[in-house]
């Protein structure tokens, strides 16, 4: 990303992956916190190119078959991530860069997908207080956030791992986790059996974010083609980011979001990113939606000085 790069932001305004409502509020917010005006000022061409909906007549003929799952709206994360992987991999294709906004981060399964075909070895550096990576048997809540990241290695209910074709989106060893703080039992077996990367908050509190964030990119940039940012505002403390519907204490401090995704910027390696949790009805003043135009500013190359 050393000379600029043409965004093509797609909105997301899903919320159905979620445990709570809100988030498909996500998009407007962030919009109407200045994205745009703000990439503009840096220079940056940007366009807004899709919002990626279910479509207003409701009947989804697959609601027999997803009726017997314990997945919840797997029709229509099926469906809006269907449609949102298509618009990512044009978007690649055209030579653009993909600004997803969301929505609830059940979306990263469409992101990824879309993506996929274009890289023999993505990258996915997934900086959230969760590791999304549930399946079926070890989801505490059937709610598909927290399994996007599982389907994208190619373990989840099949129709939403054959998004864009039944290849693994993703490697395990292409993968790093940052900002871990709340894992459940399956996903911490799963972390380890797969000997996926894994910085925890524990770990940034006893190095510090810059050297973290040094060998996560060091980790990462050694061995893939392409690099896409998932970042989960829930990433943060919730002082900081009040507006998301799954807050966890002990997160993020502003700078060291902003530091991470200063460095990303610097290192020049990320090719994709999206947004995503932040849930306007749970905001405190658009602190939240402030925040994510702030930290997309900050990895698109907004400088202090
Ligand atoms: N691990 C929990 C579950 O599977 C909580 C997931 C929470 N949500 C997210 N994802 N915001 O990062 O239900
Ligand atoms: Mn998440
Ligand atoms: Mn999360
Ligand atoms: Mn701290």
């Amino acid at each position: 990303m050393s000379t600029k790069p043409t965004i093509a932001a797609i909105t997301v305004p899903f919320d159905l992956g979620a445990g709570r409502r809100g988030a498909s509020k996500g998009p407007k917010a962030i919009l109407q916190a200045g994205l745009i005006r703000g990439l503009q000022q840096m220079d940056i061409t940007i366009d807004h190119i899709a919002d990626i909906r279910l479509p207003d007549d409701k009947a989804t003929p697959l609601a027999a078959e997803v009726d017997q799952t314990n997945l919840k709206y797997l029709a229509e994360v099926l469906e809006v991530n269907t449609l949102l992987a298509k618009q990512v991999s044009q978007v690649v294709e055209q030579g653009r860069f993909p600004l997803v906004i969301g929505g609830d981060h059940s979306i990263a399964i469409g992101t990824l997908a879309g993506l996929s075909g274009h890289y023999q070895n993505l990258g996915v550096i997934w900086i959230d207080a969760h590791s999304d990576l549930n399946s079926a048997d070890t989801s505490p809540s059937g709610n598909i956030h927290g399994m996007s990241l599982a389907v994208s290695l190619g373990m989840g209910h099949p129709l939403l791992t054959s998004i864009m074709g039944s290849h693994d989106k993703v490697k395990a060893e292409n993968i790093v986790l940052i900002a871990a703080r709340s894992l459940d039992e399956g996903e911490k077996k799963l972390i380890r059996s797969l000997g996926i990367k894994c910085y925890t908050m524990y770990d940034i509190d006893r190095k510090g974010m810059a050297s973290i964030m040094q060998d996560a990119i060091d980790y990462i940039s050694s061995k893939t083609d392409g690099v896409h940012l998932s970042f989960d505002v829930d990433s943060l403390d919730p002082i900081e980011a009040p507006g998301t519907g799954t807050i966890v204490k002990g997160g993020l401090h502003y700078r060291e979001a902003h530091l991470a995704v200063e460095m990303l910027h610097e290192a020049g390696i990320v090719t994709s990113a999206e947004f995503v949790e932040v849930n306007p009805l749970l905001d405190d003043n658009n602190k939240t939606s402030q925040l994510a135009v702030g930290l997309i500013s900050s990895l698109l190359g907004k400088q202090i000085l």
